[in-house]
């Protein structure tokens, strides 16, 4: 069984409480109960934080050993030289994603500091952005 691992960055954990027009009204952890049950046959798993090292620490600890990590660093992507070093110094392949199409927002939000260090990027499609994320480990 493959196994995977969500890792969304800061304020995320807002999910579906605040600001549902830019990020849906959906919480996470309930999308992460219908997404295990619709991929049943991965082993998934969810962690989430606020603080950049816990995020790095993260990335270490499952890095030598998980076959996909599905990222969402949040307003991190955008500022950590930190987090791109931590994925290249990993085996594991990463994928970025964003629930929200961030090259319609802000023009801060169009760089990101890890997509070079990623396998690929996703942006725009809500919370399905994740699905995406899982599925490209799957048909890899
Ligand atoms: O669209 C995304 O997934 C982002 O990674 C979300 C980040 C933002 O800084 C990135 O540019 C794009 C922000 C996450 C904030 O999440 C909230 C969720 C609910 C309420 C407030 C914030």
């Amino acid at each position: 069984m493959k196994k995977i691992i969500i890792i969304n960055g800061p304020n995320l954990n807002l999910l579906g409480v605040r600001e549902p027009s830019i990020y849906g009204n959906q919480s996470f952890v309930k999308f992460f109960e219908t997404l295990k049950e619709n991929y049943n046959h991965v082993n998934l798993e969810y962690f989430q934080s606020n603080h950049e090292g816990e995020i790095i620490d993260k990335i270490h600890e499952v890095g030598f050993s998980y076959d996909g990590i599905v990222l969402n660093a949040g307003a991190y992507t955008h500022t950590s030289v930190a987090i791109g070093d931590a994925i290249s110094a990993i085996d594991t392949p990463v994928v970025e994603v964003h629930i929200s199409n961030v090259h319609k927002r802000e023009s801060f939000r169009h760089h990101s500091y890890l997509a070079a260090h990623c396998t690929g990027v996703i942006c725009g499609f809500g919370l399905n952005s994740y699905s995406l994320g899982v599925q490209s480990f799957l048909s890899a």
